[in-house]
């Protein structure tokens, strides 16, 4: 496509990621790339894609994106309605998850493989349909990916190996090294990203289809070997490094990115017309040593864009796919709380009508934006349901994760929220190392007190994932945690198991049996109707 302007940095290379620059290219003639979105959920299309297709339209490339949901082919769901066993089902999790029996173990594998998304089970479907789109003539396949999908990629690989198509992988989680040593072994691989490379983007492409290597590109894993000076060594004294490595400074102009572009999703076949937005990268507190979002490819320091890029974006997508529900996928809408307030204020003028939902922290002091006032005004805005991250009920635990709250604000947070009319879901955990059955007994204390204005709660077992504050604590300091023991790393799936010591006691067995009961009660009861638009969504 002569005398397309893309975004390019080579010619200038090495620069900062958020130096863009504009550069004629008139030698491709529309190649075509193929978008394979592997992050599939079928209520809304996936942002990276958005993102990766307007960068690559905007480069004079061909795109067509394969969404599996187009096949049929529906992801994990979310939130199911809870059945009257319910509860049954929440303690066989319970206690099969715990479980050291190898038997008991096994039962619980075959039945999470039952449960998992049919794109989980259906990597048969997925490669025959790109094997379809392959031959009807691709000149590059990108993969954007969740780590669980890794037998799905291999075999995308091998197809893309055996026609000689270069295949690029990418997903939120491969800035782990760990995880990026594991999955640079997939066959048929051209470049595995691991940073936000949207001003690289059409570069990589262009040199993986001229066979060149990207490992040079900022946000691009290099195994190459590197000689470099040992820490302690003499002055001119060279190891070889054998880790893989990649440059990759969090991107900063975030505004400087073309909007999200969704036109080649399966629009027909979602239920109702969702569009995801994202005002932000990171999340302002960033500091919980158990989280994973803080550490995955987009999620490493906060940064935002403008309010008026932000409702620009929203009355955009609103003209263009007719959107009124949005739902904001930020880890944390109120990290900017000007940006937040803006939203509020503006989002009504630009797409009138709108319902949409979003994730808060609920600050420990000070001004997080979640006043009673504040939360009124965001329900007149369109606000219908507010998630946040309870964690536990337990104070003391609370603040051995640094997750930065403060019960008496939360427990006021929620009754602002029923008051605003909001439906309310928070995410929670048991098993952080250090709880207790007493600390588990307040969690149920606290669900019990605020039972009428919970929602919903999605509790978890807590899960170490390479790359965290925690396990990084852990790897370094293992004797301050006796309570984790048989730890064992699965980098491909950036999961580290372990058995938390205080599951063999019988009273802490006992209250997480009466916690699990508590919640079992609380999502029984019926969702608010102002946010059934988004059953299932988040
Ligand atoms: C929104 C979100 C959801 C939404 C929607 C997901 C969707 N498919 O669209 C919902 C709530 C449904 C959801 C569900 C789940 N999620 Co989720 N989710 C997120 C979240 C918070 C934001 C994702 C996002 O839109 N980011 C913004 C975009 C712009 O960033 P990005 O996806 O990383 O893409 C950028 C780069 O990575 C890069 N890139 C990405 N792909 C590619 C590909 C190529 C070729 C290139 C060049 C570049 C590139 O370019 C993009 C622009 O910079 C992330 C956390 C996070 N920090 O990212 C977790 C996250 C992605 N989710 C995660 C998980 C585990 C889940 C669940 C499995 C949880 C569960 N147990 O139920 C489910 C399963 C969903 C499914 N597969 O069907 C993990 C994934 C870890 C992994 N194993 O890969 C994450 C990282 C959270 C975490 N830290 O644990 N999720
Ligand atoms: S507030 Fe949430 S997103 Fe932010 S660091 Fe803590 S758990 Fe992660």
């Amino acid at each position: 496509m002569a005398g397309t302007v893309v975004w390019d940095s080579v010619e200038h290379f090495p620069l900062s990621p958020n130096e863009f620059h504009l550069v004629e290219i008139s030698a491709l003639s529309e190649p075509r790339v193929l978008l394979v979105d592997l992050n599939n959920f079928a209520r809304y299309p996936s942002v990276a894609i958005g993102y990766l297709s307007a960068i690559l339209k905007q480069g004079g490339y061909a795109v067509e994106v394969f969404a599996p949901l187009s096949t049929g082919l529906t992801g994990v769901a979310r939130e199911p309605k809870t059945p009257w066993w319910g509860r049954a089902n929440l303690e066989f999790r319970f206690r099969t998850g715990i479980s050291r029996s190898p038997v008991v173990r096994r039962i619980r594998r075959m039945y999470a493989t039952r449960a998992s998304s049919r794109l989980a089970r259906s990597k048969n479907e997925v490669t025959a349909e790109v094997a379809r789109r392959l031959d009807a003539g691709i000149d590059v396949v990108l993969v954007s990916t969740y780590l669980m999908y890794h037998p799905h990629c291999a075999e995308i690989g091998r197809l893309c190996e055996e026609r000689g198509v270069p295949l690029v992988v990418g997903g939120a989680y491969f800035h782990a090294q760990e995880v990026a040593t594991e999955w640079l072994k997939l066959p048929g691989l051209s470049a595995l990203i691991g940073a936000e490379v949207e001003p690289h983007l059409c570069e990589i492409v262009r040199r993986v289809i001229a066979g060149e290597s990207a490992g040079s590109l900022p946000g691009v894993w290099s195994d190459e070997p590197l000689l470099q000076t040992a820490p302690g060594s003499l002055p001119g004294v060279f190891v070889q490094s054998d880790k893989p490595r990649i440059q990759s400074e969090p991107l900063k102009d975030l505004d400087s990115i073309p909007f999200a572009d969704y036109s080649e999703f399966p629009w027909s076949l979602y239920p109702n017309v969702i569009v995801p937005i994202i005002t932000g990268r990171g999340c302002g507190w960033g500091v919980c040593s158990f989280c994973s979002d803080i550490t995955s490819t987009v999620g490493r320091t906060y940064r935002s864009r403008s309010p008026e890029n932000v409702l620009a974006e929203i009355a955009h997508q609103h003209q263009k796919h007719g959107a009124n529900l949005f739902v904001f996928v930020d880890l944390k809408l109120n990290s900017n709380v000007p940006l937040w307030r803006e939203l509020i204020r503006g989002i009504q003028k630009v797409a009138p009508g709108s319902k949409w939902i979003a994730a808060v922290h609920v600050g420990a002091r000070g001004d997080d934006g979640l006043s009673l006032e504040d939360l009124q005004r965001a329900r007149e805005a369109g606000m219908v349901r507010i998630t946040t991250g309870l964690e536990v009920g337990s104070q003391a635990v609370l603040d051995k994760m640094a997750k930065g709250t403060d019960l008496e604000i939360t427990s006021q947070f929620l009754r602002d929220a029923k008051q605003a009319d909001l439906s309310v879901q928070t995410t929670m955990m048991t098993g952080y190392p250090g709880e207790s059955a007493d600390d588990v007994d307040l969690t149920t204390k606290f669900l019990q007190t605020h039972e009428t204005e919970i929602e919903r709660v999605k509790m978890n077992r807590f899960q170490i994932m390479s790359g965290t504050i925690f396990a990084r604590q852990l790897e370094k300091s293992p004797h301050k945690f006796p309570q984790v023991t048989d730890v064992e790393s699965d980098h491909l799936n950036a999961q580290i198991s372990h058995h938390y010591t205080e599951n063999d006691k019988r009273d802490y067995r006992n209250s997480i049996s009466h916690l699990l009961k508590r919640v079992h009660i609380i999502n029984r009861k019926p969702l608010s109707l102002a946010a059934s638009d988004f059953d299932g969504v988040m």
